[in-house]
């Protein structure tokens, strides 16, 4: 899929939009932190979905990864269609030592994305974080490798904390996003301009089901 490359110089192969999906506080912000840390970026607790920028060369090739995070909006249920539209990568995460988490990723979330993205080809990866509370633990890895199976996705335990698996979760998500020929064509520029309009969507939320309780 060289074609594919995009014509301006010193920019990128391909530009590709990934969420991070699942419960409050099983550590979404902090795995985007810990991955993008080597590009000093704060995380600015705004009210309503913000992304992040990162650039990266996987198997020689420049990608542009946007990726979505939000800011404690999960805790209210439900996220809007606009946070899944033209999505190309999800990665699913739970808390290794909070059963729920893993539990609401088939009862919630999985619903959720089957409702909302817009792109049916789109990649994802499955996360159990937090493994440096081993002794705490609640899932066990057969199960979180059951479950990427039912899904048919990609599977790693990861600590935000100790940064163990963190660059191979995002690493896994954009092999295979390389692997599926519809996504590269998808990957364009367009999804920046798209990213920014939503993000002015949210900062003017009218109309919208209120979550600034
Ligand atoms: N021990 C441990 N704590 C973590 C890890 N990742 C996140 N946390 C903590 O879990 C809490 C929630 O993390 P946060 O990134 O805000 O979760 P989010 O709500 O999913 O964005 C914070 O107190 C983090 O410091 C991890 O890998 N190990
Ligand atoms: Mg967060």
């Amino acid at each position: 899929m060289d074609s594919c490359l995009k014509g301006k110089s010193n920019s990128y192969d391909y530009s590709f939009k990934i969420l991070l999906i699942g419960d409050s506080g099983v550590g979404k912000s902090s795995l985007l932190l810990s991955f993008i840390s080597d590009t000093v970026q704060d995380l600015s607790p705004t009210i309503g979905v913000d992304f992040k920028l990162k650039q990266i060369t996987v198997g020689g090739k420049r990608m542009k990864l946007t990726i979505w995070d939000t800011a404690g909006q999960e805790r209210f249920g439900i996220l809007t269609s606009s946070y899944y539209r033209g999505t190309h990568g999800i990665i699913l995460v739970y808390d290794v030592t909070r059963r729920e988490t893993f539990t609401n990723l088939s009862d919630i979330w999985a619903k959720e994305i089957e409702l909302y993205s817009t792109n049916h080809e789109c990649v994802k990866v499955l996360v159990g974080n937090k493994v440096d509370r081993d002794s705490e633990r609640a899932v066990t890895r057969e199960e979180g490798m059951a479950l990427a199976q039912k899904y048919k996705c990609s599977f790693l335990e990861c600590s935000a904390k100790t940064r163990e698996n963190v660059q191979q979760c995002f690493k896994d998500l954009i092999h295979k996003m390389l692997e599926v020929p519809s996504l590269l064509e998808k990957g364009s520029s367009v999804v920046k301009k798209q990213s920014l309009k939503d993000k002015q969507v949210y900062k003017a939320p009218h109309g919208s089901g209120g979550c600034c309780s």
